[in-house]
């Protein structure tokens, strides 16, 4: 998306705020807990960011910024800090992403999944098992592929400051214990609103709908959708799995998130408080990251506790199954040479061992 249709799409962005604060309701967000302290920074800290998420209060993506909160106090003395905004309560992911553009906004913590629609190159990262484990993700983030996509924020006012963990996403349903890929066939299934994914869904029989996440809960109880696809931490801080017995464990994508900070924000800050901005915002990532990681072992229990199925799955099934997604790169519109720069070793991790 050019810069003007960015303009351009403001009101957009303020209507998807206002439907995404009536939706949140519909979650029984809990007031107190957004405005607590531990959410909102220290009171007598002067330089203050507005960030928002779509996840909840006790969510990992809250649980990175409130670190990040944290070593911004301290290397500040109190100076700067972080006031969060769970939930959807500053609006979707896109509509975050515009007004963070827009210096309405100062920062958003958003899935990679609506981001092709401003910047395509992002769909590399959407192709599925694109990556065998969450080093190999973090590896191609945090090198030259990474970097390039974060660049690409600039064309939007945006400085795209590093790629937090979301997670691999698994499946829920209400319907059928999916174990094969044939048995998805015919269920209607939410994705994100990006065009791989809802390829991909569609390849395997799916009727894919996209749509925000803050969406979902009146979806899932209403029945619009039959199941979903989301990182453990979502369906298990979200209560997705309350309304939702199967989670097959398909690892289909893997979804990361990316910080953003307004252009203008940064602009407006010292030499001195850029750099304990870029130090605290890196720091809590590799933090956020390992918590991530960690608390996938917790919800899992949590959620085989509370009598969710759990399905495992013969990934190489899978991975046959979604091939053809490969074949599709030029009507998807991939970029091939950053797929094969995050996916082929380098030469000299190639090479043999002299
Ligand atoms: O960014 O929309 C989604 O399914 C995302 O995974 C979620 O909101 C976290």
């Amino acid at each position: 998306m050019q810069k003007k249709s960015l303009f351009a799409s403001i009101a957009v962005g303020i209507a998807l705020m206002a439907s995404s604060v009536s939706a949140a309701f519909c979650n029984e967000i809990d007031f107190n807990a957004v405005k607590s302290k531990s959410l909102m920074g220290v009171p007598e800290a002067t330089v203050r960011f507005r960030v928002g998420t779509t996840t909840a209060p006790d969510g990992h993506y809250v649980k990175g910024l409130q670190e990040m909160q944290r070593l911004l106090e301290t290397y500040s003395n109190g100076e700067m800090t972080l006031d969060i905004y769970p939930n959807s309560l500053l609006g979707d992911e896109r509509g975050m992403m515009e007004l963070v553009g827009l210096g309405i906004q100062d920062m958003c913590l958003i899935s990679t999944g609506p981001i092709p629609n401003f910047a395509p190159d992002f769909s590399v990262l959407d192709l599925p098992y694109l990556f065998k484990d969450e080093a190999a993700a973090y590896a191609g983030m945090d090198g030259p592929v990474g970097d390039k996509l974060l660049a690409e924020l600039s064309k939007f006012d945006i400085k795209g400051l590093g790629f937090w963990e979301n997670g691999f996403r698994h499946l829920t349903n209400g319907k059928v214990p999916v174990q094969h890929p044939n048995e998805l066939n015919g269920l209607k299934i939410r994705t994100m609103e990006n065009t791989i994914h809802i390829a991909t869904y569609e390849h395997l029989g799916a009727l894919a709908t996209p749509m925000a996440w803050s969406e979902i809960f009146t979806a899932l109880q209403q029945g619009t959708v039959d199941g979903q696809e989301n990182p453990i931490a979502i369906i298990e801080t979200a209560k997705v799995y309350e309304v939702q017995p199967y989670l097959s464990m398909i690892g289909l994508f893997y979804s990361p998130c990316v910080l953003m900070v307004s252009q203008m924000t940064f602009d407006r800050l010292s030499p001195e408080q850029q750099e304990i901005f870029l130090r605290a915002s890196e720091e809590a990532k590799h933090w956020q990251r390992q918590y991530s990681q960690d608390y996938n072992a917790v919800a899992i229990e949590k959620m085989k506790a509370a009598g969710v199925q759990i399905i495992d799955v013969d990934l190489d099934e899978w991975k046959q199954a979604v091939q053809p997604i490969y074949d599709m790169h030029e009507q998807l519109k991939v970029n091939m040479d950053l797929v094969k720069m995050l996916t082929e070793p380098t030469t000299a991790e190639a090479a043999p061992a002299a």
